[in-house]
């Protein structure tokens, strides 16, 4: 299966409601791209990055962009078989795993149309169908993170994550505990996501100061250093996030006990061949993750829905995706949409969803 086609489109995003509000971003509108292949044979498959703006991670829009007019013409004949195209895009382009990501889902996507079987399927087989996500806040006021925390309980999400960070401390630790008071008894999970807005010495306060809640600390602080500092003095778990950038560091960060969890993207990681590697990785270690991406519509939120259908069920934190902040789908019939805090896995070959591709306009590039 050869790669005769690579077609590059953008989309506005805009958030529904924004903007968007972490420790180090603030987001109204995301510009994602989206990534068309198509084989010898005509077959044809999606794929998509969308970096939540330019200072959440080390990727932004036009990196990708950039990234993927490097590689397209030297992977023009490619042979689309995961790891090989891994390898080939590796041949071509040092890094820029959340462009690479693009290529790869595009690839599970039309291999999975051109088999017949869904990308979950090629990923190893779905347990579910039936997919739990969770609801991400915004670094907000307290009493109103408390009355979306409740909002959301009533809906039948199974956790929560608390963005924290970027205010005074104090303010965090409100939020956590009018969370806390709303959700208590309700079996609802609780993360508390500083995306790397905290010192150190934040992230023991909160620790110390909250025994009685239990919380996840999503990637508190700001490198795998501070993370090293504050793992022997908290009593609360460790999740990686932003850290996790490659397949090597979840080895160190999981072989040498730093963390007990992760918060991953199938972007960060490279996309679906890695990300089925990382996923394997966490269960050899009984690690839970989640199975996210930053931002994007609906290609990308199906790749996160596909591989999270393949997880052990005890492991699965979920796969966040941000329907719940855009309006409307590329694909009107099959989208991605969220109902009671759980995702319906589109179960149709591929990512099982398809762009209108009418909708999107002229690709930007093509190759
Ligand atoms: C909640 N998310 C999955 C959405 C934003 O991109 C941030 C991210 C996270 O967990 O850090
Ligand atoms: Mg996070």
């Amino acid at each position: 299966m050869k790669l005769r086609e690579i077609h590059i489109y953008k989309h506005d995003l805009p958030v529904v409601d924004g903007p968007y509000t972490m420790a180090n971003a603030q987001v109204w509108s995301l510009d994602t791209t989206l990534v068309r292949l198509v084989a010898e044979d005509g077959t044809e498959g999606w794929g998509e990055t969308c970096p939540v703006g330019p200072t959440y991670a080390e990727a932004h829009t036009g990196g990708a962009r950039a990234a993927l007019i490097e590689m397209a013409p030297g992977l023009i004949g490619a042979d689309l078989w995961p790891l090989a195209l891994q390898r080939r895009m590796n041949g071509l382009l040092n890094g820029h795993n959340y462009a690479k990501a693009a290529v790869d889902i595009a690839a599970h996507d039309l291999i999975g149309k051109r088999l017949g079987v869904s990308v979950a399927d090629l990923l190893g087989g779905a347990v579910t169908d039936r997919v739990p996500t969770y609801y991400s806040t915004i670094v907000g006021d307290p009493d109103e993170t408390a009355r979306i925390a409740a909002e959301v309980r009533d809906e039948g999400y199974p956790r929560i994550q608390v963005k924290v960070g970027g205010r005074p401390v104090d303010l965090d630790i409100e939020a956590i505990r009018k969370v806390w008071e709303v959700i208590r008894g309700s079996g609802m999970r609780m993360a508390v996501d500083a995306n790397r807005g905290w010192k150190t010495r934040d992230a023991l306060r909160v620790s110390r100061e909250c025994p009685d809640i239990p919380f996840i600390l999503e990637q508190p602080c700001n490198t795998v250093e501070d993370l090293r500092k504050i793992r022997p003095q908290v009593s609360h778990g460790i999740y990686m996030d932003e850290n996790s950038i490659d397949l090597n560091t979840v080895i160190s960060a999981a072989g040498t006990g730093l963390v007990d969890g992760f918060g991953m993207k199938v972007t960060r990681i490279g996309g679906l061949q890695n990300m089925r590697a990382f996923r394997d990785i966490c269960e050899a270690r009984n690690l839970p993750h989640t199975c996210d991406d930053a931002w994007g519509g609906d290609v990308i939120a199906a790749a996160c829905t596909q591989i999270a259908a393949t997880m052990r069920p005890d492991l699965c934190e979920g796969a966040w995706v941000a329907a719940s902040y855009i309006e409307g789908n590329f694909d009107p019939e099959n989208g991605i949409r969220i109902e009671g805090g759980h995702i319906r896995r589109p179960t149709g070959p591929g990512l099982g969803v398809t762009p209108d591709v009418a909708a999107l306009g002229a690709p930007i590039f093509s190759f």
